[in-house]
């Protein structure tokens, strides 16, 4: 009973939001490092110069007018140039995964740092750098787990390219693939393609110009191909590999059993299930080809797209899970937006972190049943936490009890799923388990890490690391192998 020998405890972690060094050794610029702080009432900008040199800021969801190019002012606090400085504290980090007695580690590789302009010129620094860090894992046990694109794009693509509307990205980016496969064969066999893969729909995060649904299913089509491509071309250099798709997934139920409600959920559902479709059956469902009908969407594809898509079908489903929703036919309901979630409604039997998210550990089991009655393959939670506002004491502790506390119940909710309904789990990585800079709204003050870090929203603090009271928790969490919560 309980949890299989070899499963994989750990953390998880993006270059983007940690690492930092954004011009050091070598490496480009990403669309992500023209990206402002901002807060939960305040949306991130993005920075860009128009055709006639202006500089301008559009909200990051939004795509840039033809001709723009992304920008970095000197006056501006970007928190992704230093984010938590894993570029210079990543032997220190690692010292202390290791003490928290994780099995593996998730983390991006940088696009940009490895092909500075995202084509086929390569930093030999930027190999170096992840290859240390590799090593050093390696050398304490723990398994690297690899994101191979988490939310950005070298901004040289999204400048002199539409970004992934562009067909050729497919190239570059399997250029990229290339590279890193076979330079780090035989030190990292966990692998995944495309961070939250639904969740891409920007500049920042695909490079596009504009986001109208032509363009968007253009682009994720050209994602789709290009995923599916990089499984292919990871097992044949090495058939060790075990490549993953990544999602964020966030169950919606009805808001009552008025039929009209269950089908809004449904709905709901199935835009993030597509994803899943696409990546796991190799191939897109009935309804959204009815969609494109109805809208008139057509997609270019080349004659062995579909055929690549088959072929290239995944080895596990990564997914994100940190809240649930919920869903009413009635207009008039659907207006809050908990979180970063889309439109949706309030549920009335949940609590809410200060940003809104509904906390649902029982959401989990029944994700992951949803998920694992439905494809049948291997699954990995690869980030699930909590992100609170942390209090210093006097002599330094932090006391994150309320983390403990969405831990204990989440992980309680996995084990039951992995007992008692026999899904097949491959492992759990806590997002942020050290403090990073948040995707959503690039504050510091969102924690979620089992370390702190000492780091404000304006960029001020001395970078040093402290063990959180979750820390120590979590230490004797992975040491009995989930049984003492
Ligand atoms: P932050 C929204 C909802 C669910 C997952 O998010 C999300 C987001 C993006 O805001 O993204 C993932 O930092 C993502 C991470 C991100 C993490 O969730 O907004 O893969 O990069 O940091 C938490 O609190």
């Amino acid at each position: 009973m309980g949890f299989p020998e070899n499963f994989l405890w750990g953390g998880a972690t993006a270059a983007n939001q940690y690492e930092g060094g954004y011009l050091s050794g070598g490496k480009g610029l990403s669309t992500l490092d023209a990206i402002t702080g901002g807060s939960k009432d305040h949306p991130r900008m993005i920075t860009y110069r128009t055709k006639e040199g202006q500089i301008e800021r559009v909200n990051r969801d939004a795509s840039l007018p033809e001709g723009a190019t992304g920008f970095v002012e000197a006056d501006q606090y970007y928190p992704s140039h230093v984010a938590t400085d894993f570029y210079h504290h990543w032997q220190e980090d690692i010292a202390l995964f290791a003490e928290m007695g994780f099995k593996c580690f998730r983390m991006s590789i940088s696009w940009a740092r490895i092909c500075p302009k995202g084509n086929e010129e390569v930093n030999e620094e930027g190999l170096v750098f992840y290859e240390r860090i590799f090593d050093e894992l390696l050398k304490y046990g723990i398994q690297p787990v690899v994101t191979i694109n988490h939310f950005d794009i070298p901004m040289y693509l999204a400048d002199h390219y539409d970004g992934w509307s562009d067909r050729e990205v497919i190239d570059y980016f399997l250029f990229f693939c290339e590279t890193i496969f076979k330079r780090y064969k035989g030190k990292v066999t966990h692998w995944m393609t495309f961070n939250e893969i639904n969740f891409l729909r920007s500049w920042t995060q695909i490079g596009i110009h504009q986001n109208d649904p032509q363009t968007l299913w253009q682009a994720r089509h050209h994602l789709f191909v290009a995923s599916a491509k990089a499984v292919v071309l990871g097992h044949e250099i090495d058939p060790n590999n075990q490549i993953g798709m990544m999602i964020a997934y966030i169950p919606s139920y009805p808001m009552t059993a008025n039929p009209e409600d269950v089908l809004a959920a449904l709905q709901f559902n199935r835009q993030q299930e597509t994803f899943i479709d696409v990546q796991v059956k190799g191939q897109y469902p009935a309804h959204l080809l009815k969609y494109f009908e109805r809208e008139q969407i057509e997609i270019q594809q080349e004659a062995e797209d579909e055929n690549w898509l088959k072929k290239g079908c995944v080895d596990y489903i990564g997914f994100s899970y940190y809240m649930s929703t919920a869903a009413s036919a009635n207009p008039e309901q659907v207006k809050y937006v908990g979180g970063n979630q889309q439109p949706a409604v309030k549920n009335p039997y949940l609590e809410e972190s200060d940003w809104g998210w509904a906390v649902d550990p029982l959401g989990l089991r029944i994700s992951l049943c949803q998920l694992y009655d439905r494809y049948q393959v291997p699954l990995f939670i690869v980030e699930n936490g909590f992100g609170a506002l942390d209090q210093v004491m006097a002599e330094g502790e932090i006391h994150d009890d309320y983390r403990i506390d969405y831990f204990q119940k989440h992980i309680q909710a996995m084990k039951d799923a992995v007992e008692l309904d026999g899904v097949d789990l491959m492992g759990y990585t806590p997002w942020g388990c050290i403090d990073l800079v948040s995707a959503g709204t690039g504050e510091m003050k969102k924690r979620y890490g089992f370390i702190y870090v000492d780091l404000d929203d304006e960029g001020n603090g001395s970078l040093a690391r402290s063990r959180k009271k979750s820390f120590h928790w979590y230490q004797q969490v992975i040491q009995s192998n989930g049984e003492d919560l």
